[in-house]
């Protein structure tokens, strides 16, 4: 589903057995790689989202900013690599030629937003990011390519997955709210370090400027 130009839309993407199988795949990440808590830029006020990565690179922000690192910013350790999953994944839906560098992985407790928000701290624009949802719900919410451009909101359920390219790849984006778990929408069992009712969501990214 094209929800805008270069965003779209691939709803059950990850079928049950798939979801298990990144699950357990982000369970091992989060022992090796455990979550944190990143803060912002010179105010140090933290975040309410944890994170942890997966992949050559890794996104962190303290008070020094954002920026990208080959460790873990508490534990020094090199980050895990990306779960077969996530790089095929990428094969199939990012149509792009180089590999992705860094997957950043996003744990939501029940009640955890994240504001509108462009991603721009990547040196390579031509490249798409992809997103995969697991566990609860979440209400997404995407505008244009500047903050006051009117918005739209959708539904990431467990299972989906979703491709930010070309125009739509710096677009104002965020998450509104966590949804209750729905009895009805099928959702792997999450690794512990994911507060009951939360979610994750793993976005894939190129980093570095393809030559
Ligand atoms: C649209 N994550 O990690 S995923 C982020 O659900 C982030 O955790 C949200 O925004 C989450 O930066 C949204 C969907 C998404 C991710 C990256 C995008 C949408 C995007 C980049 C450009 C445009
Ligand atoms: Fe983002």
């Amino acid at each position: 589903i094209e929800l805008a130009p270069g965003l779209l839309h691939h709803p059950g993407y990850l079928d049950a057995g798939a979801q298990g199988a990144l699950a357990a795949g982000l369970a091992a990440i989060l022992r090796e790689a455990p979550p944190f808590t990143p803060t912002m830029p010179r105010t140090g006020k933290p975040f309410s989202v944890r994170m942890t990565n997966c992949g050559p690179l890794g996104w962190v922000s303290d008070r020094a900013g954002y920026r990208y690192q080959a460790t873990h910013p508490e534990t020094g350790r090199p980050w895990p690599a990306m779960p077969d999953a996530v790089t095929r994944a990428w094969a199939d839906l990012a149509s792009c030629p180089a590999e992705p560098e860094a997957c950043l992985v996003n744990l939501y407790a029940p009640g955890t937003r994240m504001g509108l928000h462009q991603d721009r701290d990547e040196d390579e624009f031509a490249a798409p990011v992809l997103s995969l949802s697991l566990g609860a719900t979440a209400l997404f919410r995407y505008g244009g390519l500047t903050r006051g451009a009117p918005t739209r909101s959708v539904r990431l359920d467990s299972g989906d997955a979703l491709v930010m390219a070309g125009p739509s790849r710096l677009i104002f984006h965020g998450v509104d709210r966590i949804l209750s778990p729905d009895l009805l929408a099928p959702m792997p069992a999450l690794p512990e370090a994911v507060p009951a009712g939360g979610r994750l969501n793993l976005t894939l990214r190129r980093v570095s400027a393809i030559r």
